[in-house]
């Protein structure tokens, strides 16, 4: 049992923990009690999160502020003050821990139908609609640039330089396809610098598998992960949630054949997302493809530059396994390239003239 546990406000006796989602960052677990309640306990990872208290004052305030727009208590996360009061703990190894109820239900790795999809797209929509009026000034960048796709090159850049661990020799036909990108990669940010794009806040992190779905009728029932809850764009949103959930394979697939883009997902996640966001700017739904591309673009340049640096940011479960990723990345970068048209397409039927 996770020790941590004890320090939260909870009333009944703790019994049963095990490890919980597949998250590649944080650490979790699912907490059972006596009399049935259950608890998720998370282990805050400092490495990326650096200031773990602006991170919980940030998911505090933004929970808070959804509480006051849903009828139902369990549309939103519901986090257990620690004895102290505050919501996290810190342990004797300087580990944070923060805690919240856990009401049932499931996450998926990939959607099972389109009904599904559909659901994680409005349960992300509707997220942005309910933060449009909330005041962006008051949040804390939990990791500075997260979505600023140049310094993310710029990263990478200074990673190939470094080439700490000698991995450079075999990815220069990554290098190459990533560079060749590098100017459209940077489009989204200026568009955001210029005020083109408007700034809003977004929850920078929307694979499927951080929405929680009821269990007997499969409706989102919240969005889960709200660490990187930042002012950002609403196409990186969108964008990673098609980056992973309408894809064909998983974004760690070996098999790179069977990596692609599915359009029919692809436009099922659009109906579903427009149908909770009512707030776009026409310009923002043109964009929308373009997002997808950016974002998973980004996610390559991300994963490359922590191989290239001895895998010290994600999570992994083999030594390759962050190269494997971008190779996946990729591939669906050149086959949103393949389908492009087709994308546009889908979108117009969106955009209001
Ligand atoms: C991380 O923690 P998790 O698995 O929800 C990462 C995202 C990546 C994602 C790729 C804080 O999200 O940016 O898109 O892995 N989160 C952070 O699976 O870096
Ligand atoms: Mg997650």
């Amino acid at each position: 049992m996770q020790q941590a546990i004890h320090h939260f406000q909870i009333m009944s006796q703790p019994v049963h923990c095990r490890s919980f989602g597949h998250g590649n960052i944080n650490y979790t677990f699912q907490i059972t009690t006596d009399n049935g309640k259950q608890y998720i306990l998370q282990r805050i990872n400092t490495h990326v999160f650096k200031n773990p208290v602006q991170l919980m004052q940030n998911v505090i305030a933004v929970t808070q502020h959804i509480r006051r727009k849903v009828d139902d208590p369990n549309r939103v996360l519901n986090f257990v003050p620690a004895l102290d009061g505050s919501y996290y703990y810190r342990d004797e190894r300087r580990r944070y821990w923060r805690c919240y109820e856990f009401v049932g239900g499931f996450c998926l790795e990939a959607p099972e139908s389109d009904a599904d999809f559909y659901e994680s797209a409005v349960a992300f929509g509707r997220f942005q609609e309910q933060l449009s009026d909330f005041p962006a000034e008051t949040l804390f960048e939990t990791i500075p640039n997260f979505h600023n796709t140049p310094d993310r090159y710029r990263q990478l850049h200074i990673a190939m330089d470094e080439d700490a661990c000698d991995r450079l020799q075999y990815v220069q036909r990554e290098i190459d396809f990533i560079m060749e990108r590098e100017q459209e990669a940077g489009t989204i940010q200026r568009m955001l610098e210029s005020g083109e794009l408007p700034l809003r806040v977004t929850h920078n992190d929307t694979k499927l598998n951080n929405v929680l779905l009821d269990m007997k009728t499969r409706k989102a029932l919240c969005v889960l992960d709200l660490d990187t809850v930042m002012p950002g764009s609403s196409l990186f949103d969108f964008g990673d949630s098609i980056r992973f959930g309408a894809a064909t394979a998983p974004e760690d697939v070996q098999e790179l054949s069977r990596m692609s883009l599915d359009l029919h997902r692809f436009e099922v996640y659009t109906k579903g997302y427009l149908d909770g966001c009512h707030s776009l700017t026409k310009r923002e739904i043109e964009l929308l493809p373009l997002g997808a591309k950016i974002i998973t673009l980004e996610l390559a340049v991300r994963f490359l530059t922590d191989y290239l640096e001895s895998d010290h940011y994600f999570k992994t479960q083999y030594s390759d396994h962050n190269l494997v990723r971008t190779r996946a990345q990729l591939r669906l970068v050149q086959d949103m390239e393949a389908k492009w048209n087709q994308m546009q397409k889908i979108i117009e039927n969106y955009v209001e003239n």
